[in-house]
C-alpha cells in the first residue's frame, strides 16, 4: 500500500484513529538562550506587555489585563478603516470569558468537547512519547483543565510550565495542580505566548514538550499561525515536540451551528465587544441595532464572524462619530478549519514535522503532535 492509502486507510478505520508516526528524535534539547527576566518566587513575568499586540487571544479565554489600555487605540483604528474591524483579542473581558466558557458546554460547540474526548482517549500514547525527565510547556495555559488529562499519566515528568497572560488563572492553576499532583514541579510564567519566552535554563536543557490545545491556532491568518509555530519553535529548542489541536473542514451546516448556536450565546459574545466599548471607552452602541453574524469562507476555509448594523446609524465612540451603512459588518474573527494534510504543510513552514496525529470517529478535530526539525 502506498504511504497516502495507508493513511486514508487509516483515517477511515477505526475510532481516534493513529495516522502517522515518524521515529522520535533524540531527547536532550540544547536550547541557547539565557533565561535573564525577573523571577519571583512562584511565578515569572516574561516579556510581552509591551510592543505590538498579536491579532488573536490567549486559549485560557481569560481577560488580558494589559488589553485595555490598547482596546481604544484599535477600536478607533479598525472602526476608521473601510472594510471595518475589531481584533479578535478583545472578545475576553471578564463578561467575555464566561461567554466563551458557556459557548464550550453547548451542544452545537464540538472543538472543545472533542479534543478532550481525543485527549482522554490519546493520554497514555502521548505520554508514551514524553520521555521521562521532559518538561511540559502549555502556551495560553489558562485554567489547565485538559493538562491534568496529560499530567495523569506521565509519572515520570520533570515540571510543568504553564504560559499565561492572566496571573490569577496561572496561580489557581498551580494550586489545583499542585495539589493533585504533588511531586511535579509546576514554574508558571507569567507572559503573551505571542511573544518570545525564554525557558528557565533549568529546563532547557531537557527535552521540552509544548502543549498547544484548542485550536486557538485557527485564529490566525496563516501567515500569521506560521510566525506563531515558529516562534514557539524557537521557544522550545531545536529537538522540541509540540502537542497541538486544530479544528477540521466539515460539513458547513456544522461548521455554522457551531458559530451561530441555538440560544445565542455565540451571539453575545460576539456582541460583548460593543457592551465592552460602551462600558469601558464611553461608547453608545445600540446592542439591538446589531446582530452577530458567522459564515464560512470557502476560498479560506474559515468561519468569520461579524457584526452587523441593521440600520444607518451613527455611533460615538470616546469623542469620535463613526457612520455604518445599513447591512455594514464589523469584522470579529477567523476561526480557520484545516484538512490534515494542510495543517501538515503549514507547520512544515513553521519547521515542524508531523510525528503523529489523532482524530475522532467523526474526523471533527485532530490533535498533532509535530517534532522540530533538525
Ligand atoms: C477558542 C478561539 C478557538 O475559534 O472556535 C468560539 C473562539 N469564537 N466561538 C474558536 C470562538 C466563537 C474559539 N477559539
Amino acid at each position: 500500500m502506498s504511504e497516502a492509502n495507508k493513511k486514508s486507510a487509516a483515517r477511515r478505520s477505526s475510532d481516534f484513529s493513529r495516522e502517522r508516526r515518524v521515529p522520535s528524535l533524540p531527547e536532550q534539547s540544547f536550547f541557547g538562550a539565557w533565561f535573564t527576566s525577573d523571577r519571583e518566587r512562584d511565578s515569572i513575568r516574561n516579556g510581552g506587555h509591551s510592543g505590538s499586540r498579536p491579532t488573536f487571544c490567549s486559549s485560557s479565554g481569560r481577560a488580558d489585563p494589559a488589553a485595555g489600555s490598547d482596546f481604544s487605540e484599535a477600536l478607533i483604528a479598525g472602526l476608521s478603516a473601510p472594510q471595518k474591524s475589531i481584533p479578535s483579542r478583545f472578545l475576553y473581558d471578564a463578561a467575555g470569558s464566561a461567554l466563551f466558557e458557556k459557548i464550550t458546554t453547548l451542544p452545537e460547540y464540538y472543538p472543545t468537547r472533542t479534543e478532550t474526548e481525543i485527549l482522554r482517549h490519546q493520554a497514555e500514547e502521548i505520554a508514551a512519547i514524553v520521555p521521562d525527565g521532559a518538561v511540559l510547556v502549555e502556551f495560553g495555559s489558562g485554567s489547565s483543565t485538559k493538562t491534568e488529562l496529560l499530567l495523569e499519566r506521565m509519572e515520570n515528568l520533570h515540571a510543568y510550565v504553564p504560559i499565561d497572560i492572566s496571573a490569577t488563572a496561572l496561580q489557581d492553576a498551580k494550586a489545583r495542580i499542585a495539589e493533585r499532583f504533588p511531586a511535579l514541579r509546576v514554574m508558571p510564567i507569567e507572559a503573551d505566548f505571542a511573544q518570545p519566552i525564554a525557558i528557565p535554563p533549568e529546563f532547557s536543557t531537557r527535552p521540552l514538550f509544548g502543549f498547544f490545545p484548542g485550536s486557538t491556532i485557527g485564529n490566525l491568518r496563516p501567515v500569521d499561525a506560521v510566525a506563531l509555530l515558529a516562534s514557539m519553535r524557537r521557544t522550545l529548542g531545536p529537538d522540541a515536540h509540540l502537542i497541538i489541536g486544530a479544528d477540521l473542514k466539515k460539513n458547513v451546516r456544522r461548521l455554522l451551528a457551531a458559530y451561530d448556536d441555538a440560544d445565542g450565546v455565540t451571539a453575545a459574545f460576539n456582541l460583548n465587544l460593543l457592551a465592552r466599548a460602551n462600558r469601558e471607552l464611553d461608547a453608545n452602541f445600540k446592542l439591538d441595532q446589531f446582530k452577530h453574524s458567522a459564515t464560512y469562507d470557502m476560498r479560506n476555509g474559515r468561519i468569520d464572524m461579524h457584526l452587523v448594523s441593521l440600520r444607518e446609524q451613527w455611533v460615538d465612540v470616546g469623542g469620535r462619530r463613526f457612520h455604518f451603512d445599513a447591512g455594514e459588518q464589523i469584522h470579529t474573527e477567523h476561526s480557520h478549519k484545516y484538512e490534515i494534510d494542510g495543517f501538515h504543510t503549514l507547520a512544515g513552514e513553521a519547521g515542524w514535522r508531523p510525528q503523529v496525529v489523532w482524530t475522532d470517529a467523526e474526523h471533527l478535530f485532530s490533535v498533532h503532535v509535530l517534532v522540530a526539525d533538525a
